[in-house]
């Protein structure tokens, strides 16, 4: 059942970053860390549902390491397709200071807004073929929805210092190379309540962790448009 899952998998594609500034950044990385061990470490992650039964999209969940020695991740651009009254992928991690754009693919309108305390945008509406965007400067959870149709609703998480991965659709997962030390590693699913605990890696792998998120009490709540309104109350439908 362990299977490894690539920390890039499902993630924004880094661009445009210019070579000397990656190697700034490399050479920043390994002068973070001297001579520092790294270490796997693995797990198995479950959504508890209603009835005590296994949540089935546990692969949507993000687990992260958090730690002030650990080095910034360099900020990315990365895309979020409108396409079928659908926000296409729904959950994206990016570095603090990345850019996301919205590609309309849809041969309607959209207006992707936030309203979230560590990033609210407003991108207005706009057409088919035409691409707006914003930077997320701090870390946190960016709720995104469309003011056009209630039924658009991504989740950006914007990190910090540390690395993150998302679980295999068996709840396997597994940080690659991190260096001993004192961390918290949070975890987060959008139906469940999040948890942090407090990790310590040595200089060995630790035994794989047996983690679990409670969603028993979720129950879906349609948010408001961009005015706090609710949409069934606008007088027309979408
Ligand atoms: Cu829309």
């Amino acid at each position: 059942m362990w299977l490894t899952v690539s920390r890039s998998a499902g993630y924004a594609t880094p661009v445009r970053i210019p070579p000397l500034l990656r190697l700034a950044a490399l050479i920043g990385c390994l002068a973070a860390q001297p001579g520092v061990a790294q270490v796997a470490v693995s797990g198995r992650l479950t959504i508890l549902d209603r009835g005590d039964r296994p949540g089935q999209d546990v692969g949507n969940a993000v687990l992260w390491l958090e730690s002030p020695t650990l080095p910034a991740a360099m900020p990315v651009e990365t895309r979020i397709v409108t396409e079928g009254k659908q926000f296409v992928p729904r959950i994206v991690v990016v570095p603090a200071g990345s850019t996301v754009r919205f590609p309309n693919n849809d041969p309607f309108n959209h207006n992707v807004f936030s309203l979230s305390e560590q990033g609210s945008f407003d991108l207005g509406l706009y057409g088919r073929g035409e691409e707006k965007g914003t930077v997320l400067a701090h870390p946190g959870l960016v709720q995104v929805y469309c003011n056009v149709h209630a039924q658009m609703s991504a989740v950006i998480l914007v990190r910090g210092n540390g690395q993150w991965v998302r679980p295999g659709s068996d709840g396997s997962f597994r940080f690659s190379d991190v260096p001993a030390g004192d961390y918290t590693l949070h975890v987060w699913h959008e139906r469940a309540q999040p948890v942090s605990q407090p990790l310590r890696v040595g200089a060995a792998a630790p035994a794989p962790l047996a983690l679990t998120l409670d969603a028993r009490r979720w129950r879906f709540v349609q948010h408001k448009d961009k005015t706090g309104r609710a949409y069934s109350d606008r007088g027309r439908r979408y």
